[in-house]
């Protein structure tokens, strides 16, 4: 998503640039997920880049494979196909201090140069396996959610489902109406935000297609805007009043829609709302509630031939065991190896936790840009809004160069610092860093993402301070 985004105003701007792409296909998340049920929790008019409305969205949260038609319909418009090079993954890439460029390294070993790296390589991208025992010696097919099998025996089979983050949630929902029997392993309860659905009619679609002015009112819907700053208040005032409007909505759904007692209290969250991603859903208390479908809230002992054996002795016999268990979320353009000035690796860099300045860019790490990268805004909004801000400020940086006033532009390690200082202390108190787990945390348990409301960040894109960076102009480094 970002990478097209990057291509499409780099082709704009008339820049000779390369996308690599290691797979056959772009889609990044999209193409990578497969599994039944994929939908995306951004309402679909809200899901598309701001340039390019889409009037063919079948509902209004939009279906996985539409959302890859879009994008790859969005690249072969913009022309940007002919740029991409497909199995291309880049293994390695090294800044030349002497040249002024970027030495990139692909994995069938040609090298290229670039005078400007953009690191669009996703966030949610490495699956996270679970470390349960006996995994090996499952008779059945076990897979992780984002590597799906379409051979797996799901239709009027007996299926378990381990993980209940949004991924585990729309597949026990999907699967409710497939499996003969689905158990839902969950270690820890979820909030679940109740969620309008409608489908577009196609008479609706027409009137898209003939004026996108519509589409636009629905982006500039200023309840669903309304909504998003909400949130974001509700992440940074853990005891304001937006917090508690949204537990409020999520109890009231938990208690008007699950009539079992006993289950209801299985999926009560004991941690507050927001901490963990929350769930969007219409359709998932539905599911549970289904004859053939059972919560399992006990422990997991280890998984066996047969099945799932819990840790009270009793064991869950099972065809197929889907792993919704997550992604190593602090990889990002990892594992390619990243080499800035003096040779000094990101790798290293990174070693407490990844970092970079805005979420952008790096000291030591001269035109390297990011897209989505680390301590950037994660949450319940459209990461596609949030890689058009940062691009707006990324192409600011790169004028710089294109102008010919910088050969080279990275933040100072001053600044970098101020930032990261100032960011732990204001994540800590996040509601991510509340008290529960959630891939919203880095390896020390500090909050790893965007920390500030949505205007803030809205702010801190619109115009770099320039004055935070280190501009190495034709031949020596000044201070500005
Ligand atoms: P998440 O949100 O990281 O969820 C992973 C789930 O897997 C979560 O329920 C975990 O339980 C569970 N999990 C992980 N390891 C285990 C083990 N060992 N045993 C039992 N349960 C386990 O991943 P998703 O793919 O659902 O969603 C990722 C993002 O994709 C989502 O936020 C959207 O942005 C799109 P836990 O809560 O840690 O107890």
């Amino acid at each position: 998503m970002a990478g097209i985004l990057a291509a499409i105003r780099l082709r704009q701007a008339g820049e000779d640039f390369t996308v690599f792409e290691k797979a056959g296909r772009l889609g990044g998340t999209w193409r990578e997920n497969r599994y039944p049920g994929l939908t995306c929790d951004v309402p679909a008019h809200a899901y598309t880049y701001s340039f390019e409305p889409y009037a063919e969205w079948d509902a209004y949260y939009a279906k996985g494979g539409e959302i890859q038609t879009y994008f790859e319909k969005t690249a072969e418009k913009y022309g940007i196909m002919p740029h991409v090079r497909f199995d291309s993954e880049v293994v390695s890439t090294v800044w030349d201090e002497g040249a002024g460029v970027w030495r990139l390294r692909l994995i069938t070993g040609e090298e290229v140069e670039a005078e400007v790296v953009i690191a669009a390589s996703g966030v949610l991208h490495h699956p996270k396996l679970p470390d349960i025992e006996g995994l090996d010696s499952f008779e059945g097919q076990a897979f992780h959610s984002a590597r799906w099998q379409d051979d797996a025996l799901v239709d009027g089979a007996r299926v378990g489902v381990v993980g209940n983050g949004s991924t585990g949630v729309q597949i026990v929902t999907a699967l409710s109406k497939r499996a003969s029997k689905l158990v839902h392993f969950q270690r820890s309860p979820q909030w679940i935000m109740p969620v309008p659905y409608f489908q577009y009619s196609e008479e609706e679609k027409e009137a898209f297609r003939r004026d996108p002015a519509l589409i636009e009112d629905i982006r500039n819907n200023k309840e669903y805007w309304d909504s998003i700053f909400r949130f974001t208040h509700a992440i940074t005032d853990t005891h304001g009043p937006e917090i508690a409007a949204i537990e409020q909505i999520c109890l009231d759904n938990l208690e008007n829609s699950i009539r079992d007692p006993e289950l209801k209290e299985k999926l009560r969250p004991n941690y507050r709302a927001a901490c963990k991603r929350l769930i969007y859903s219409w359709s998932y208390y539905d599911a549970v509630q289904s004859p053939n479908v059972e919560v399992e809230r006990n422990r997991i002992a280890r998984v066996e031939a047969k099945g799932v054996r819990m840790e009270d002795g009793r064991l869950h016999e099972l065809d197929t065991l889907v792993l919704a268990t997550g992604f190593h979320a602090d990889r990002f353009i990892r594992p390619t190896t990243v080499l800035g000035r003096g040779g000094v690796s990101l790798d290293d860099v990174w070693s407490v936790r990844p970092t970079a300045y805005y979420a952008v860019t790096i000291p030591g790490f001269p035109n390297f840009f990011m897209l989505n990268g680390p301590t950037g805004p994660v949450g319940n909004f459209s990461l596609i809004d949030i890689a058009e801000k940062q691009w707006a400020y990324v192409d600011q940086l790169i004028d710089l160069l294109r102008s010919g006033e910088a050969r080279t532009i990275e933040p100072s390690a001053d600044a970098h610092a101020d930032y990261e200082e100032r960011r732990i202390a204001a994540a800590r108190t996040t509601i991510f860093g509340s008290g529960c787990n959630s891939w919203y945390l880095d390896a020390t348990g500090v909050p790893a993402s965007w920390p500030w409301s949505y205007e803030a960040f809205a702010d801190a894109m619109a115009a770099p301070v320039l004055t935070d960076y280190r501009v190495e102009a034709a031949a020596e480094l000044v201070e500005r």
